[in-house]
């Protein structure tokens, strides 16, 4: 065995963003596993270290965008504003992997290319894009939900003469946008936050938008040394209102359903969270059913149309602009996206009327001209949840490979395991929490950790779900997402975003709180554990 004397690992952890960071430091430095961790990038951060295009924010409040994990890294956590721009949570992710030694237990710029599991040692075998091949007992995958990018495939694409990127792929050194002709493909969150952010500095913008988005403001403000020192003080008390709610947003999410309360109250709610911003606050904070009753959805929707027929001055552009479907996407929220197509350099194209035809060297043609660019912007989104699963040559017993097992869409027991790949434990794996993320994050690492945990202990050397377990929880998800109206909406929650891409339950939809419950009941009653002597030479 001497050939492979040090490649043999406790755990492999794929991913350096607030999953593959927080389980490394559970595995290695509390359970005092050897790990081997991964990423393509070439440093930590994950989501925030790809995203750097200009106005890259969090859509979730900073007070609650972070590990709660650690006391004294709560107290020490400092942040301007009442959200975080991309910098910053870099920033921040570094610190963490410093304070906690993170860094050393990672091979940077290396792609995880294929796992398989060796049913005769009980281990997985690893492959890298270096060509090398390392096992590990347990397998932890954090290798994000919105990571994989999608460029859609327009005709012509690699003949365009001027600059094209991905929001995702942002080059490091940034891009110079002064004086430039730049065309913006995407209106999802990330489009309006990079069209906000470039429309002042470019000689012209073109948005090339599909389908209209409602979006409300971020209501972005400075947050005082006073208001932080509140906020610590009363952590204890936010993290557990949190980790009980829904979204885990930091809000308490409304009771009151709209239908039930008069118009006048409706306006008085609506309006009053709009002026204190934020997507989810609005989706769930001012009534209990916009997300499930068609009614209260309807009046949401009609009050923010409202709102843009008064933000947008030129009517073409406003009737452009105006969403017509139901509100049922993941809520947006922006820092004057309506208002920025007031500006005169500041145009819109509207391509479900003008359908994109190819990618030129000098532009974009749609079927009412071409548009000459600079540079072309794709905010075009991820093939979310198991976009970078399917890119792995998976195999666990049998040879099964996920690719097949997932044909008709991912599934994941409790979001997290699966039948057939034993100790393979998935973070943000299908079928997970649909929330703010780091407290769905952490909820899952340290259910990770525990389990690995008992697995030691008791000497179990493998576990994986039972297929009625996995049915049953699969068929929970879809039960909870059919009470919601975002199946009825085409977006990336449902795979909706990915032409080919079977339309299937992404997400258990009952909320971190209730998920936290779950998990708590399910104990290990739906896993196999199998404590047959492994690893018998
Ligand atoms: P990621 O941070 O995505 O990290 C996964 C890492 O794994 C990546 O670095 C990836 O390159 C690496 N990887 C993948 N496959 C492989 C492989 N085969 N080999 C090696 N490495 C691999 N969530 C919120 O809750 N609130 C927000 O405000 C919010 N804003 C967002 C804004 C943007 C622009 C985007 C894209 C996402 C946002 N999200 C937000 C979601 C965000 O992804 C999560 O909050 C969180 O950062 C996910 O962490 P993660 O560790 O699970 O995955
Ligand atoms: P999204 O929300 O998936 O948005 C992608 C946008 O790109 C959306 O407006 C799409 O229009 C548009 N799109 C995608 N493909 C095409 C084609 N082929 N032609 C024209 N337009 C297209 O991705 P984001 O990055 O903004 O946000 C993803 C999540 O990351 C977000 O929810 C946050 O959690 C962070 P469509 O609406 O499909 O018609």
């Amino acid at each position: 065995n001497h050939k492979t004397k040090g490649l043999e690992f406790d755990a492999v952890v794929v991913g350096a963003g607030y999953g593959g960071l927080y389980a490394v430091h559970k595995l290695r430095n509390e359970l005092g596993l050897n790990v081997r961790a991964y990423d393509n990038g070439s440093d930590v951060g994950g989501t925030w270290y790809w995203n750097r295009y200009p106005g890259a924010l969090s859509d979730t409040e900073s007070f609650v965008y972070r590990y709660s994990f650690d006391k004294e890294l709560l107290q020490d956590g400092n942040w301007k504003h009442n959200y975080l721009t991309q910098p910053e949570i870099l920033s921040y992710m570094s610190d963490v992997a410093d304070r906690l030694d993170l860094r050393r237990s990672y091979q940077f710029n290396t792609k995880v290319t294929a796992t398989y599991f060796n049913e005769e040692k009980n281990v997985w075998e690893v492959t890298t894009d270096k060509g090398e091949t390392v096992t590990a007992k347990y397998l932890v995958t954090g290798l994000g939900l919105l990571s994989a990018t999608n460029v859609p495939n327009f005709k012509g694409r690699e003949t365009f003469k001027g600059e094209q990127y991905h929001t995702a792929r942002w080059p490091k050194s940034g891009v110079d946008l002064k004086g430039k002709r730049v065309g913006v493909i995407g209106t999802g969150s990330t489009g309006v936050q990079v069209i906000i952010a470039t429309a002042p500095e470019v000689e012209h913008l073109t948005v090339f938008q599909r389908t209209p988005q409602y979006s409300v403001p971020i209501g972005l403000k400075q947050q005082s040394d006073a208001e932080k020192a509140e906020i610590k003080a009363n952590y204890e008390e936010i993290w557990k209102q949190v980790k009980s709610s829904a979204v885990a947003f930091g809000f308490e999410e409304s009771t009151v359903s709209a239908v039930e309360v008069s118009k006048g109250e409706q306006e008085r709610v609506f309006e009053e969270a709009w002026n204190i911003g934020g997507g989810f606050r609005f989706m769930f904070g001012t009534f209990n059913d916009i997300a499930i009753n068609p009614e209260a959805n309807e009046a949401a929707a009609n009050f923010i149309r409202k709102k843009i027929q008064e933000i947008v001055k030129d009517p073409e552009t406003a009737r452009k602009l105006m969403p017509t479907g139901l509100y049922a996407k993941r809520p947006l929220c922006d820092n004057g996206y309506y208002n920025t197509f007031n500006q005169d350099n500041v145009s819109l194209v509207d391509v479900k009327e003008n359908p994109i035809v190819e990618i030129t060297p000098k532009g974009v043609r749609t079927t009412d001209g071409e548009y000459e660019l600079d540079v072309l912007i794709y905010a075009t989104g991820f093939n979310a949840v198991d976009g970078n699963y399917t890119k792995i040559d998976m195999r666990g017993r049998g040879g099964v490979t996920m690719r097949d097992k997932w044909a008709d869409g991912p599934t994941g027991y409790l979001g997290m395991t699966n039948t057939d790949f034993p100790n393979l434990f998935m973070i943000l794996g299908p079928n997970g929490p649909f929330t703010n993320l780091p407290p769905s994050i952490e909820t899952q690492v340290e259910w990770i950790s525990d389990t690995v945990k008992y697995m030691i202990e008791k000497g179990i050397s493998t576990i994986e779900p039972t297929i009625e377990a996995e049915n049953n929880w699969v068929e929970t998800c879809r039960t909870i997402a059919d009470m919601t109206l975002f199946p009825k909406a085409e977006s990336w929650i449902f795979g909706a975003n990915i032409p080919g891409k079977k339309n299937a339950v992404y997400f258990y939809m009952g909320g971190l709180g209730n998920y936290r419950k779950a998990l708590e009941e399910a104990g290990y009653k739906g896993f196999v554990l199998d404590s047959a002597m492994a690893n018998v030479e």
